[in-house]
């Protein structure tokens, strides 16, 4: 096992801010205005220059509950994976504007009891918006901390009554290749698809976010609805959601089906675990120097209880 340094140990209560906003206020004045991913053809992503490295200042003096200073506004929202709008990180925040993200219907259904098809307005106004500072590390070892605003994906869940052969959530992202130029890339099995295990979704860490910073979700960052599982890949954090199914197999994910044998299923972080292409041990804070990963993105405490028994290597 790797040893992280005392500094790095995850305090006994994780902090995590909880500062309910007021329901809708934030959002009602705003007009909800393979490198996961590097595919197997290009090279590791530590060739990979950043656009943004240089330190911005935060401007909050906010920190996660470890400590680690909130990467910048600016950095959040011009420094995106997002394959529908191209595959380097500049272009979803020069891209993705047009997009329209009001009104925005998502599809909630599958094995359920009660199926429903919901206005993303309609759930900010139903579900409080927490806030909710994460560490987010990308599968190509690079990292940010976000204060994004959201709501547990399992008060949804509970809302759909999920019936007792639905194992597994299958997320999809909208597939409209006119809006969503990436999409016509053949390479890709598009609409981008995710999954979690049901357990998995309903850990209270999973949530669905609506927001970054108090503000409405910009679009490159996935508006107006995304995943956000902290403790896993970035990938797995699915953008621009419209459809979300319970279902009894394990879904394909778009990474699975383009690399198997590099994305798989689970995706959680672990320094343990090398990407078939770079090692996993390490991380660039994009606004920060290289840090050494943490098991479960440093949410052990919370998730480590969903693998017990499981083959981390293997279930990978
Ligand atoms: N639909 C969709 N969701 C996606 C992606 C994508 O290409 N398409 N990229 C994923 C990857 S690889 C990462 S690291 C995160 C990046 O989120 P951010 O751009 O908001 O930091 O989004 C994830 N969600
Ligand atoms: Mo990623």
């Amino acid at each position: 096992m790797k040893k992280i340094p005392s500094s790095e140990i995850t305090p006994e209560h994780i902090y995590l801010s909880r500062r309910q906003i007021m329901k809708g206020a934030v959002f009602s004045a705003a007009a909800l205005a393979l490198a996961a991913c590097a595919p197997a053809n290009t090279p590791a992503p530590a060739a990979a220059s950043p656009t943004q490295d240089s330190t911005t200042p935060s401007g909050s003096g906010e920190t996660d509950e470890l400590g680690n200073p909130l990467t910048s506004y600016k950095s959040v929202t011009t420094y995106n994976n997002y394959y529908e709008f191209g595959q380097d990180k500049m272009s979803p925040s020069l891209l993705a504007g047009d997009l329209v993200t009001s009104p925005w219907q998502v599809e909630v259904g599958g094995l359920v009891n009660n199926p429903m098809t919901v206005d993303v307005a309609d759930l900010l106004k139903k579900y409080d918006q927490e806030e909710r500072i994460y560490r987010l590390r990308c599968v190509e070892a690079w990292s940010m901390v976000i204060p994004w605003t959201g709501f547990p994906l399992a008060k949804l869940l509970k809302e759909v009554e999920p019936k007792a052969e639905a194992k597994y959530v299958r997320f999809e992202t909208l597939n409209d290749p006119k809006q969503l130029p990436g999409e016509n890339d053949n390479y890709f099995k598009w609409p981008y698809v995710e999954g979690l295990r049901l357990d998995e979704a309903m850990n209270d860490l999973a949530i669905l976010g609506t927001g970054l910073y108090g503000k409405p979700l910009p679009n490159q960052d996935g508006a107006p609805i995304r995943l956000v599982v902290p403790w896993k890949y970035g990938f797995k954090s699915i953008k621009a959601i419209v459809k979300i199914d319970l279902v009894a197999e394990m879904p394909t994910s778009l990474w699975m089906a383009a690399a198997p044998n590099e994305y798989g299923f689970y995706a959680n972080v672990n320094p343990e675990v090398p990407h078939p292409r770079w090692s996993q041990s390490t991380e660039r804070r994009i606004e920060g120097s290289r840090v050494a990963t943490l098991k479960f993105n440093g949410y052990e405490e919370e998730v480590a209880g969903l693998y017990q028994g499981m083959d981390l290597s293997k279930n990978f």
